[in-house]
């Protein structure tokens, strides 16, 4: 097959080993990150050759990076940006180094991907990620104090109102703005060192809690390509984070940024939409929810995909506990699923 598998493993403090991870049929790749550095600094490039030196030896390759993290300030526009820019490329350089072909990253102000719940119970037992608007509506993050799950814990409540209000300062266009002061620097050593950045988009692509939300929709994502029109400038085409607005067509997106050759990566899972805009996560069948992964995976075939695809965030099935999204079973049965779309349609096509 011409794209290339790949598993989000959490190093070593990740319970799932990368002996299990390569006995998963048909995976090649690792998605890592150096964990115990915090954004704004530079990762050692020991960590890096370790991680490349245990990938190498359970017969996988270490090549995607998921995330550098872009530190608040940068987004923000603020403090010493020009030296966090430069750690950032730094970063890209010294993964390069140990054979890092695709960095993945977000521009999400404050928080990453946004839930109401990580352990959902479904009636077959099986338990997955939520965001329900009634758990949603009604919380105010510059009023109470709010714990939602996953969120970075680093932050004090006070330090999350003082984001979340310079950013209400800043708005859409603000962040437009320092993505692009962000990506004018960047991308030109990306390009140089042969590393492919994988912007990730906005989870959910809507506002929560009125942050500004800008990596949402198609003509967004046009906006951002245009940006900087290179390869090294591309996507990390998440179905279910841009699947859980009805209004993006995702298999339409695939094909249009496949065919521009700017899909670097692909996240792929299943979400099901609620009446009322709410979503769970589901299996990756597409049955099982609101996205037909089968016209996802025929689009990339036509235009020729090569780059990574990864299972997303796994339900927790079998009894089995760890981080939530990130079991070994679901997964493993989510890129079994994949692999069998690619073989079927790369056949079909040949
Ligand atoms: C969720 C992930 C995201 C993703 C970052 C990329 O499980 O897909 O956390 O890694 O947004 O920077």
């Amino acid at each position: 097959m011409k794209m290339k598998m790949s598993f989000r493993w959490y190093g070593k403090d990740d319970p799932i080993s990368l002996e299990y991870i390569s006995q998963i049929p048909g995976m090649r790749s690792i998605v890592s990150a150096v964990y115990d550095v915090k954004p704004g600094e530079v990762w050692p490039e020991e960590s890096l050759k370790k991680m490349k030196e245990e990938c190498d030896a359970s017969g996988l390759v270490f090549d995607v990076v998921e995330s550098i993290p872009v530190h608040e300030d940068i987004k923000l526009g603020r403090g010493d940006v020009d030296h966090l820019l430069d750690v950032y490329c730094e970063n890209i350089r010294r993964c390069a180094k140990y054979g890092v072909k695709c960095v993945t990253y977000n521009f999400m102000p404050v928080f990453d991907w946004t839930r109401t719940q990580l352990d959902k119970k479904a009636p077959d037992g099986s338990t997955s990620l939520v965001m329900y608007w009634d758990q949603m509506r009604g919380l105010d993050p510059l009023k109470d104090d709010i714990h939602l799950p996953g969120w970075d814990s680093s932050y004090t409540q006070d330090e999350v109102r003082e984001l979340i209000t310079a950013y209400g300062e800043i708005g859409e266009d603000g962040l437009w703005a320092n993505l692009e002061k962000f990506l004018k620097k960047v991308i030109p050593v990306a390009e140089e060192c042969g590393v492919r950045m994988a912007i990730h988009p906005d989870d959910p692509p809507y506002p929560i809690f009125g942050l500004p939300r800008i990596i949402t929709c198609e003509a967004n994502l046009d906006r951002f390509l245009a940006l900087v029109d290179s390869p090294a400038n591309s996507l990390c085409l998440c179905t279910g984070s841009l699947g859980c607005a009805e209004s993006n067509d995702i298999p339409a997106m695939v094909r249009k940024y496949a065919q521009m050759d700017r899909i670097a990566f692909m996240h792929i899972r299943n979400v099901r939409i609620m009446e009322d805009g709410s979503f769970e996560e589901r299996a990756h069948l597409s049955s099982c929810g609101s996205l037909d992964i089968y016209q996802i995976v025929k689009a990339l075939c036509e235009c020729g995909y090569e780059g990574y695809v990864r299972p997303d965030h796994g339900r927790m099935i079998w009894g089995e506990t760890g981080k939530p999204g990130y079991g070994l079973f679901d997964r493993a049965l989510g890129a079994t699923y994949i692999n069998g779309l690619f073989e079927a349609c790369e056949k079909s096509l040949s």
